[in-house]
Protein backbone atom coordinates (compact mmCIF):
# COMPACT_ATOMS: atom_id res chain seq x y z
CA UNK A 1 0.00 0.00 0.00
CA UNK A 2 1.69 3.80 -0.67
CA UNK A 3 2.27 6.02 1.92
CA UNK A 4 -0.94 8.41 2.37
CA UNK A 5 1.75 11.19 2.79
CA UNK A 6 2.40 11.13 -0.85
CA UNK A 7 0.46 13.12 -3.45
CA UNK A 8 0.47 14.02 -7.01
CA UNK A 9 0.05 17.27 -8.22
CA UNK A 10 0.19 19.04 -12.10
CA UNK A 11 1.32 22.59 -11.52
CA UNK A 12 4.94 24.89 -11.45
CA UNK A 13 6.94 24.68 -8.09
CA UNK A 14 8.28 27.80 -8.29
CA UNK A 15 4.66 28.54 -6.45
CA UNK A 16 4.15 26.16 -3.51
CA UNK A 17 4.57 27.31 -0.36
CA UNK A 18 6.20 24.39 1.76
CA UNK A 19 9.24 24.14 3.93
CA UNK A 20 11.37 22.78 0.77
CA UNK A 21 10.95 22.13 -3.10
CA UNK A 22 13.37 20.24 -4.78
CA UNK A 23 15.86 21.60 -7.70
CA UNK A 24 16.85 19.69 -10.49
CA UNK A 25 20.43 21.14 -10.22
CA UNK A 26 23.57 20.69 -12.66
CA UNK A 27 26.81 19.32 -10.58
CA UNK A 28 28.21 23.17 -10.66
CA UNK A 29 25.33 24.54 -8.89
CA UNK A 30 25.25 27.20 -11.49
CA UNK A 31 21.78 27.92 -12.53
CA UNK A 32 20.51 26.92 -15.75
CA UNK A 33 16.94 26.26 -17.91
CA UNK A 34 13.79 24.26 -16.80
CA UNK A 35 12.47 23.85 -13.08
CA UNK A 36 16.45 25.26 -12.45
CA UNK A 37 16.08 28.37 -14.11
CA UNK A 38 12.51 29.08 -13.06
CA UNK A 39 13.08 28.71 -9.19
CA UNK A 40 16.53 30.66 -9.86
CA UNK A 41 14.14 33.82 -11.41
CA UNK A 42 11.90 33.77 -8.49
CA UNK A 43 14.42 33.55 -5.78
CA UNK A 44 16.39 36.33 -6.67
CA UNK A 45 19.97 36.70 -7.08
CA UNK A 46 20.55 35.51 -3.50
CA UNK A 47 20.25 32.30 -4.10
CA UNK A 48 23.39 31.79 -6.81
CA UNK A 49 25.34 33.65 -4.32
CA UNK A 50 24.85 31.14 -1.85
CA UNK A 51 25.44 27.73 -4.28
CA UNK A 52 28.45 29.63 -5.69
CA UNK A 53 29.61 29.57 -2.15
CA UNK A 54 28.28 25.84 -1.53
CA UNK A 55 30.57 25.30 -4.52
CA UNK A 56 28.56 22.66 -6.21
CA UNK A 57 26.88 18.91 -5.80
CA UNK A 58 27.72 15.76 -7.12
CA UNK A 59 25.90 13.59 -9.02
CA UNK A 60 22.93 11.54 -6.49
CA UNK A 61 23.83 14.15 -3.95
CA UNK A 62 22.10 17.19 -2.55
CA UNK A 63 22.54 20.87 -0.74
CA UNK A 64 20.80 23.11 1.10
CA UNK A 65 20.29 26.89 0.70
CA UNK A 66 17.31 29.34 1.24
CA UNK A 67 14.48 29.86 -0.66
CA UNK A 68 14.70 33.50 -0.57
CA UNK A 69 11.76 35.11 -2.60
CA UNK A 70 10.64 32.14 -3.47
CA UNK A 71 7.43 30.85 -1.32
CA UNK A 72 9.07 27.68 0.05
CA UNK A 73 11.40 28.24 2.66
CA UNK A 74 14.47 26.13 1.76
CA UNK A 75 15.64 24.68 -1.59
CA UNK A 76 17.24 21.26 -1.78
CA UNK A 77 19.56 21.25 -4.99
CA UNK A 78 20.16 17.94 -6.03
CA UNK A 79 21.58 16.52 -9.27
CA UNK A 80 20.27 13.63 -11.66
CA UNK A 81 22.14 11.97 -13.75
CA UNK A 82 22.53 12.54 -17.72
CA UNK A 83 20.25 9.67 -19.11
CA UNK A 84 23.22 7.43 -21.26
CA UNK A 85 20.91 4.54 -22.49
CA UNK A 86 20.55 3.20 -19.36
CA UNK A 87 23.53 2.02 -18.83
CA UNK A 88 25.65 4.39 -16.93
CA UNK A 89 24.09 3.48 -13.57
CA UNK A 90 21.35 6.17 -14.23
CA UNK A 91 18.65 4.27 -12.35
CA UNK A 92 20.74 4.02 -9.29
CA UNK A 93 21.77 7.87 -9.39
CA UNK A 94 18.42 8.83 -9.68
CA UNK A 95 17.16 7.07 -7.07
CA UNK A 96 20.02 8.48 -4.88
CA UNK A 97 19.11 12.09 -6.05
CA UNK A 98 15.87 11.67 -4.21
CA UNK A 99 17.18 9.47 -1.28
CA UNK A 100 19.92 12.36 -0.20
CA UNK A 101 17.19 14.59 -1.34
CA UNK A 102 14.86 13.14 1.71
CA UNK A 103 17.70 12.57 3.78
CA UNK A 104 18.86 16.26 3.92
CA UNK A 105 14.96 17.55 4.56
CA UNK A 106 15.19 15.01 7.84
CA UNK A 107 18.19 16.52 9.07
CA UNK A 108 16.54 20.17 8.46
CA UNK A 109 14.22 19.12 10.68
CA UNK A 110 11.76 20.02 7.03
CA UNK A 111 8.03 18.29 7.09
CA UNK A 112 7.25 19.08 3.92
CA UNK A 113 8.77 18.83 0.55
CA UNK A 114 7.91 18.81 -3.28
CA UNK A 115 9.82 17.38 -5.67
CA UNK A 116 10.30 17.73 -9.82
CA UNK A 117 10.71 15.13 -12.38
CA UNK A 118 14.48 15.03 -12.07
CA UNK A 119 16.19 14.44 -15.07
CA UNK A 120 13.12 13.83 -17.37
CA UNK A 121 14.10 17.69 -19.00
CA UNK A 122 17.21 18.51 -20.69
CA UNK A 123 18.91 15.15 -19.02
CA UNK A 124 16.60 12.84 -21.14
CA UNK A 125 15.96 10.61 -18.47
CA UNK A 126 12.59 8.59 -20.12
CA UNK A 127 9.81 9.71 -17.69
CA UNK A 128 8.00 6.41 -17.78
CA UNK A 129 11.21 5.01 -16.22
CA UNK A 130 11.72 7.83 -14.13
CA UNK A 131 8.77 8.38 -12.63
CA UNK A 132 8.74 4.71 -10.84
CA UNK A 133 12.05 4.95 -9.20
CA UNK A 134 11.15 8.16 -8.06
CA UNK A 135 7.67 7.06 -6.04
CA UNK A 136 9.41 3.53 -5.12
CA UNK A 137 12.13 5.12 -4.06
CA UNK A 138 10.12 8.20 -1.67
CA UNK A 139 7.81 5.28 -0.42
CA UNK A 140 10.45 2.99 0.40
CA UNK A 141 12.25 6.19 2.61
CA UNK A 142 8.86 7.40 4.02
CA UNK A 143 8.34 3.31 5.33
CA UNK A 144 10.99 4.30 7.56
CA UNK A 145 11.36 8.33 8.55
CA UNK A 146 7.74 9.74 10.49
CA UNK A 147 9.24 13.12 10.01
CA UNK A 148 8.30 13.94 6.81
CA UNK A 149 4.40 14.79 6.09
CA UNK A 150 4.08 15.69 2.61
CA UNK A 151 5.69 14.89 -0.10
CA UNK A 152 4.41 16.37 -3.40
CA UNK A 153 5.60 15.48 -6.71
CA UNK A 154 4.37 18.12 -8.77
CA UNK A 155 4.20 17.46 -12.65
CA UNK A 156 5.13 19.77 -15.17
CA UNK A 157 1.81 19.71 -17.64
CA UNK A 158 -1.08 17.51 -18.30
CA UNK A 159 0.99 14.09 -19.68
CA UNK A 160 3.39 14.12 -16.99
CA UNK A 161 0.68 14.32 -14.12
CA UNK A 162 -1.40 11.71 -15.77
CA UNK A 163 1.88 9.32 -16.25
CA UNK A 164 2.82 9.80 -12.40
CA UNK A 165 -1.05 9.08 -11.60
CA UNK A 166 -1.08 5.73 -13.29
CA UNK A 167 2.55 4.49 -11.64
CA UNK A 168 1.34 5.96 -8.25
CA UNK A 169 -2.28 3.94 -8.66
CA UNK A 170 0.18 0.90 -9.72
CA UNK A 171 2.33 1.22 -6.51
CA UNK A 172 -1.13 0.04 -4.85
CA UNK A 173 -0.83 -3.33 -5.73
CA UNK A 174 2.81 -3.85 -5.72
N1 LIG B 1 7.77 23.17 -12.06
C1 LIG B 1 7.80 21.82 -12.05
N2 LIG B 1 8.44 21.08 -12.99
C2 LIG B 1 9.08 21.75 -13.98
C3 LIG B 1 9.10 23.16 -14.06
C4 LIG B 1 8.41 23.88 -13.04
N3 LIG B 1 8.38 25.21 -13.03
N4 LIG B 1 9.81 23.52 -15.17
C5 LIG B 1 10.21 22.37 -15.76
N5 LIG B 1 9.77 21.30 -15.06
P1 LIG B 1 14.85 19.97 -16.24
P2 LIG B 1 16.86 17.90 -15.67
C6 LIG B 1 9.97 19.87 -15.32
O1 LIG B 1 15.34 20.13 -17.62
O2 LIG B 1 16.36 17.06 -16.76
C7 LIG B 1 18.93 22.59 -16.05
O3 LIG B 1 19.44 23.47 -17.01
C8 LIG B 1 10.29 19.45 -16.73
O4 LIG B 1 9.11 19.33 -17.52
O5 LIG B 1 14.49 21.19 -15.46
O6 LIG B 1 17.17 17.27 -14.32
C9 LIG B 1 19.88 22.35 -14.89
O7 LIG B 1 20.69 23.47 -14.63
C10 LIG B 1 10.96 18.09 -16.50
O8 LIG B 1 10.00 17.04 -16.43
O9 LIG B 1 15.93 19.17 -15.31
C11 LIG B 1 20.69 21.18 -15.36
O10 LIG B 1 21.78 21.57 -16.16
C12 LIG B 1 11.61 18.24 -15.12
O11 LIG B 1 11.11 19.47 -14.58
C13 LIG B 1 19.71 20.40 -16.19
O12 LIG B 1 18.73 21.33 -16.64
C14 LIG B 1 13.11 18.29 -15.13
O13 LIG B 1 13.59 18.99 -16.28
C15 LIG B 1 18.99 19.34 -15.38
O14 LIG B 1 18.18 18.58 -16.21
Amino acid sequence: MIDQRIEIIEGDITKLAVDAIVNAANEMLLGGGGVDGAIHRVAGPQLLEECLKIGGCPTGEARLTQGYHLPARYVIHTVGPIWAGGVDNEDVMLASAYRSSLALAVQNDIHSIAFPSISTGSYGFPMERAAPIALRTVRDFLATNSTLQRVIFVCFGEAAHTLYLRFYNALHIT
